[in-house]
């Protein structure tokens, strides 16, 4: 097969439609892009999906909150999303919603088939469900594990409600006629597939969670429920409605033509899906539950899972419950579309969480696009407009620093070409940084202000200039309109439709550029002096992380509080820790808290310090509090609330 008719299919995970696009959803989103672009950089046929998640509880409880109708209340986001994909320069070929008709319809056909061979059959669940996670308890606590139960829903009695274990919210209860898959039958087929196939997911260190999640046991899936009506009815049993994972995973398929007899071609040219990329969150749903759908359903599976970290803000996940999401819009409006996608894919390693600061992306703006590579163009077309050198031609035989420069962008290549192939952007992006560093010196070293010789200058020149070319060529999946312009600027403009990579590779530094001077391509930012941190006092020793892990520190609410007779200093608390269990802990806080300013709020509290008798009262912990600038004493809580007994991390 040619290379020109390769295909790439890749998707995003499609997004809860509860609020506008954050940055999350923007990485990626981008990183689909990226993804997309260079495929297509390199000959292929690409088609990039995204889009949103409609259904479901979560979705159908925001609605009620917002005092919407569901269906008016998804309406009202998906504007926003399709226009922040397009300021950030997001080119995907499809947004599929699943209220669309065409997907559900698919939905039905799909559960159809599968009632029909058997794969999902009706009975009973039984057990907890986490409405933020869209997922039942038990299939994620190990301890709360429990079979399907037979019996019918008033003989069920909740035992008590265990939280979440990835997000560490209040469960609801749930026991109701249920359709079930029948995910126990896929165990042994999904870990022969993991063993043959070690590349499906990257990074591959996830793959082993998954596989000793699979090897632990697996329960069949509740795949309906009745107390919902915000979902896609069953087939034939409307009172059900499609479990929202059920119904979502499956736009990776109905979205090109799965269940619809009029598109099987364009489902056989696309699936199965080349790339599909997600966040660490849902690994579970992709990693197992997609692959036996598909394999009931006798669809391939997909070739790669690319499953990134979080985007943390000072070393916590961005998310609405956190109250610290980056809203991608003042972003834009603060640095444009190309110095967040190039920070956002230079800087987040895939493989773990990456912190996110504007400062940090102030400062790569500055040195890696306004000084490393602008600069680098500003002073080869300033400095030949001087020399009136408009139009550059290459040499016959390039000279010996020449030829080892262009070997080794042909090296560079070589690794690029192998990241960027596999999902792992930020390190292809930081091998082509090292090849600008190398430009630059060359340059620097070269001294073209100085060469008097016209020949030798244009080859000074002209190196440059295929150095540049090569480098706008390889970052435009990252910044297409920027490298465009670099690219006008010494008179190159790319065509699309062939294998532009490969004629990099190979290419042998014959061409002419026509140079012409273009404002600056990256504008640098002020940045405010750094003030120096204080040094730790060297008579402050510093501790190993087992000596720091050995002091729990917890969240607990104050329940009761009241003054200690004849101290003025002392109150005494009475603190729920949850597990931990409710303690007496007196505090020395009497001067800036009287007992209703604590009542009823969160702290952080020592848990294991030994027990202390003031006043003749034990105190079995301690409150955590800092000093103003007035010296009063400020309370440390939760900036929202926490279950009781949350340790500190
Ligand atoms: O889970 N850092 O939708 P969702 C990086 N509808 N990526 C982040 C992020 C962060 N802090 N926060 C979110 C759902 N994301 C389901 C998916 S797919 C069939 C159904 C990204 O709106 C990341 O990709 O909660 C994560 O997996 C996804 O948004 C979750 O989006």
């Amino acid at each position: 097969m040619k290379e020109q008719q390769k295909k790439f299919y890749v998707t995003t995970p499609i997004y809860y439609v509860t609020a506008r696009p954050h940055l999350g959803s923007l990485y990626s989103t981008l990183l689909a892009d990226v993804a997309a672009r260079w495929h297509a950089l390199r000959g292929f046929k690409t088609f990039f999906l995204t889009g949103t998640d409609e259904h479901g509880q979560k979705v159908a409880q925001a609605a009620e909150n917002a005092h919407k109708k569901p269906q008016e209340f998804v309406d009202s986001f998906i504007q926003d999303f399709k226009d922040m994909w397009s300021s950030y320069e997001i080119q995907y070929d499809y947004f599929i919603r699943t209220t669309d008709e065409s997907h559900k319809k698919a939905v039905q056909f799909w559960l159809k088939k599968l009632i029909d061979s058997g794969e999902i059959y009706k009975s009973y669940y039984s057990g907890f469900y986490c409405t933020p996670c869209e997922t039942y308890v038990t299939e994620k606590d190990e301890k709360n594990v429990s079979e399907p139960s037979k019996a019918s829903p008033s003989e069920q009695s909740p035992s008590q409600e265990p939280l979440c274990i990835s997000c560490a919210r209040k469960t609801s209860f749930i026991s109701e006629e249920s359709y079930f898959f029948r995910l126990s039958a896929y165990q042994d087929r999904l870990l022969k597939f993991y063993e043959e196939n070690p590349d499906f997911i990257v990074p591959s260190e996830r793959l082993n969670e998954v596989v000793k999640f699979v090897q632990s046991g697996l329960k069949d899936l509740s795949i309906s429920r009745t107390s919902l009506e915000w979902g896609i009815p069953f087939p034939d049993d409307p009172q059900h409605v499609t479990y929202v994972w059920a119904d979502a995973l499956n736009n990776y398929v109905t979205a090109i033509g799965y269940g619809n007899e009029a598109r099987q071609e364009e489902l056989a040219l696309w699936w199965p899906a080349d790339m599909q990329i997600l966040g660490k969150d849902i690994l579970r749903f992709h990693a197992v539950y997609w692959p036996a759908f598909l394999m009931a359903s006798g669809l391939a599976l997909p070739k790669k899972l690319l499953v990134h970290g979080w985007i943390t803000v000072n070393d916590q996940k961005m998310s609405k419950s956190f109250g610290n999401v980056v809203d991608p819009q003042s972003l834009l409006d603060a640095y444009g579309a190309e110095a967040v996608r190039y920070y956002l894919i230079r800087h987040m390693a895939i493989t773990q969480d990456s912190d996110f600061s504007t400062l940090d992306l102030e400062k790569r703006v500055n040195s890696d696009l306004a000084h490393d590579l602008g600069n680098l163009l500003n002073r080869v077309v300033t400095l030949s407009h001087k020399q009136n050198l408009f139009e550059v031609k290459s040499p016959a035989t390039w000279c010996v620093k020449e030829i080892a420069l262009r070997d080794s962008f042909w090296t560079m290549m070589e690794l690029f070409i192998e990241d960027m192939n596999e999902g792992y952007w930020y390190r292809a992006l930081s091998t082509l940084w090292r090849f600008i560093h190398e430009v630059n010196s060359y340059f620097h070293a070269a001294e073209p202000w100085k060469i008097s010789d016209t020949a030798r200058f244009e080859e000074v020149i002209s190196a440059t200039c295929h150095s540049l070319q090569g480098i706008a060529f390889l970052l435009s999946p990252v910044m297409p309109q920027k490298m465009k312009t670099l690219l006008s600027s010494l008179g190159v403009v790319m065509t699309p439709g062939h294998d532009v990579v490969d004629e990099l590779s190979t290419n042998p530094w014959t061409k002419t550029f026509m140079l012409t001077k273009i404002p600056l391509l990256f504008e640098k930012y002020e940045i405010a002096p750094v003030v120096e941190e204080k040094k730790v006092e060297a008579a402050e020793p510093t501790i190993t992380i087992e000596e720091w892990a050995k002091t729990v520190l917890a969240v607990g609410t104050i329940q009761e509080c009241e003054e200690v007779p004849r101290s003025d200093k002392l109150l005494k608390l009475l603190v729920n820790f949850g597990s931990y269990g409710t303690r007496q802990i007196l505090s020395g806080v009497k001067k800036s808290f009287s007992p209703a300013d604590l009542i009823g709020r969160q702290a952080i509290f020592v848990l294991n310090l030994a027990p202390r008798k003031m006043m003749g009262l034990e105190s079995n912990g301690m409150l955590l509090t800092v000093q103003d600038a007035q010296s009063d004493l400020v309370l440390l809580c939760p900036t929202v609330p926490v279950p009781d007994g949350t340790r500190l991390k």
